[in-house]
């Protein structure tokens, strides 16, 4: 008899985030699928008003698409100087269509006079899995650090280098895929989710993740 691993799609189009999700989810028994590996080209408009709603409208969005169980995030950086914002409107802070350094300039134009010791942030991520039945369960993570006055460090995307991780007293961007993991938002969720998934409920519902198409 041939064991046939389970499929799962990671919906994102951040090629940061999927290289995140895979090596979190690398000691599961999973064959994850990126967008492109199921024929989808864009996600849907991310109307919703919280990263759950956002997250969701990712993940059932593509698992209808794709016949195929899908985990997505939806996720953002909340600056106490400036009443939590970005959050959720993160991808987009600045105007549509900016470079990650041009967003990062941006922010750190916005809180110039801030002092060191108010510079503080959370990095919030809900993650999403969704089922083509319908099932859907939730996850989240989040993280404290502080905003530099400049960027540093190469690792990572959007605005790792100009977030200075308490715990791990470094930038994100400064850290290893393997110490973000171990401290950042979506390392959470995604560690959540992997708890979740030894769980009896969540053993059952890997188990019963048959791929199925919208149209059989
Ligand atoms: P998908 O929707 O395709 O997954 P996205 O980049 O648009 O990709 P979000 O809508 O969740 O993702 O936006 C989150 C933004 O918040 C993201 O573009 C980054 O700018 C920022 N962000 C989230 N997590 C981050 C992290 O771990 N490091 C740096 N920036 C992060």
């Amino acid at each position: 008899m041939t064991s046939k691993r389970l499929r799962v799609v990671i919906a994102t189009s951040n090629e940061g985030k999927l290289r995140e999700f895979r090596d979190a989810l690398s000691r599961l028994e999973l064959d994850l699928l990126g967008l492109a590996d199921v024929g989808i080209d864009r996600l849907p408009e991310e109307t919703g008003a919280s990263y759950e709603e956002n997250a969701l409208l990712k993940a059932g969005y593509v698992a209808l698409r794709s016949g195929l169980p899908t985990l997505a995030d939806d996720s953002g950086l909340e600056v106490d100087a400036l009443d939590r914002r970005p959050g959720v409107l993160s991808a987009r802070y600045g105007g549509e269509g900016l470079t990650d350094g041009e967003r990062m300039a941006h922010l750190l134009d916005e809180i110039k006079d801030v002092p060191a010791k108010a510079r503080g942030a959370t990095f919030r991520c809900v993650v999403v899995l969704a089922t083509p039945g319908g099932e859907v369960a939730t996850f989240e993570g989040e993280t404290r650090g502080e905003l530099t006055f400049g960027p540093r460090g190469e690792n990572g995307f959007g605005y790792d280098p100009i977030f200075r991780s308490v715990e791990l007293g470094k930038t994100f961007a400064e850290a290893t895929l393997a110490e973000k993991r171990s401290a950042s938002h979506r390392g959470r969720a995604l560690k959540a989710f992997l708890d979740w998934a030894r769980t009896p409920v969540g053993k059952k519902t890997m188990a019963v993740l048959e791929p199925r198409r919208e149209e059989d």
